[in-house]
């Protein structure tokens, strides 16, 4: 399941509004087929590996991230009747589809054709993967992950702005894949004007990966929509080479099209106007160690009004380190 996990984050920043599933199997020890969801949503995870393992698939047994699902879409046949039709002996899954199509129906079908069903293995690292997917299920909108590279002491500039860089490349080598994991990105007009960022994947191999580029700017949404009157307004500003999305308050994300993981990064302003909004359901600390002293914070004001409100509200669950830096993700606990 880890394996079919780690195949499933490939997809992940690709499929919206599908989840990104992955899908291993496993015949007398040795796996005969892996698969992902396919960027655009199809194939499933599961027509891939199981065209892969062709009759080996018989008698086998596999691992997927997610329920199979149980409806014939216009865009191919359910994973179970495909399941059912190449007769594995058992099949593993992390998490119940959410989808009312299938909720449930996929794992009954299974179990009704006499293939073995064992549910709710490695569901934490499952529901982390396809964060996506369940955030835009349950709350309705895409999730998001903020991230900050910051000194010790919390600050991302000198006091004269100069910001590049505070973390090594290793670090900003991470952050770029985190890029390619997104649909779409974020900064603010500051960090727009100032340091004209080209949000693009600087990744060998992933760099085909183009996540949408979004602008959040209270002015400049206000001057284009009296432009164009649409809520979301597309703009072509100068540096960084091509266009963006321009956003007047965070909460417009949940109105942005094959969207469900959106990266947010930077400056303090964009972080502080997310974390007041509480739009903010991760967060990536890449912490440099270096101390500052005078300079600019990472967040400024987010409404809070006492130090309880603060307490209980991030777990930290997963430390890394890249070259010298150290990277804590902390996740909001709803
Ligand atoms: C699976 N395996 O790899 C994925 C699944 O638009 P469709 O027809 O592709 O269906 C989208 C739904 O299929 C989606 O809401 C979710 O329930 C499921 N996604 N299911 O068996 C996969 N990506
Ligand atoms: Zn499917």
């Amino acid at each position: 399941m880890a394996a079919a996990i780690a195949l499933s984050e490939r997809g992940r920043g690709r499929t919206a509004p599908n989840p990104n599933v992955g899908c291993v199997i496993v015949k007398h020890g040795r796996v005969v087929g892996r698969g992902w969801t396919q960027p655009g949503g199809r194939p499933h995870a599961e027509a891939v590996a199981l065209e892969q393992a062709g009759a080996s698939a018989l008698g086998a047994t596999a691992y997927v991230t997610l329920e199979p699902c149980a409806h014939h879409g216009a865009r191919g046949p359910a994973c179970a009747d495909l399941l059912v039709a190449a007769r594995p002996a058992r099949v593993v899954a992390a998490i119940t589809d959410p989808d009312p199509r299938t909720a449930g129906q996929g794992f009954a079908r299974l179990r009704a054709a006499g293939i073995a069903v064992t549910e709710g293995i490695l569901v934490e690292p499952a529901r982390r993967a396809m964060a996506g997917f369940l955030t835009r299920q349950t709350l309705g909108r895409p999730h998001v992950t903020l991230k900050l590279a910051t000194s010790l002491d919390g600050k991302i500039a000198l006091p004269s702005g100069e910001s590049r860089w505070i973390t090594g490349p290793e670090a900003r080598a991470h952050a770029h894949l985190e890029r390619a994991r997104a649909d779409a990105i974020l900064v603010g007009r500051g960090t727009h004007d100032a340091d004209t960022p080209r949000l693009d994947v600087r990744l060998p191999g992933l760099e085909d990966r183009a996540p949408a580029r979004l602008l959040l700017s209270r002015s400049f949404a206000a001057q284009a929509s009296a432009e164009h009157p649409a809520l979301i307004t597309e703009m072509l500003l100068g540096g960084g080479g091509g266009g963006y999305l321009v956003l007047s308050a965070p909460d417009q994300i949940t109105a942005l099209p094959r969207t469900d993981h959106v990266l947010v990064e930077g400056g303090a302003g964009v972080a502080s106007s997310f974390l007041a909004a509480d739009l903010v359901d991760r967060l990536l600390l890449y912490r440099a160690p270096i101390l500052i002293g005078e300079g600019r914070a990472a967040i400024g004001d987010i409404g809070l009004g006492q130090l309880s409100e603060a307490h209980g509200r991030w777990a930290l669950t997963d430390t890394r380190t890249f070259g010298i830096d150290p990277l804590e993700i902390y996740e909001r606990r709803r």
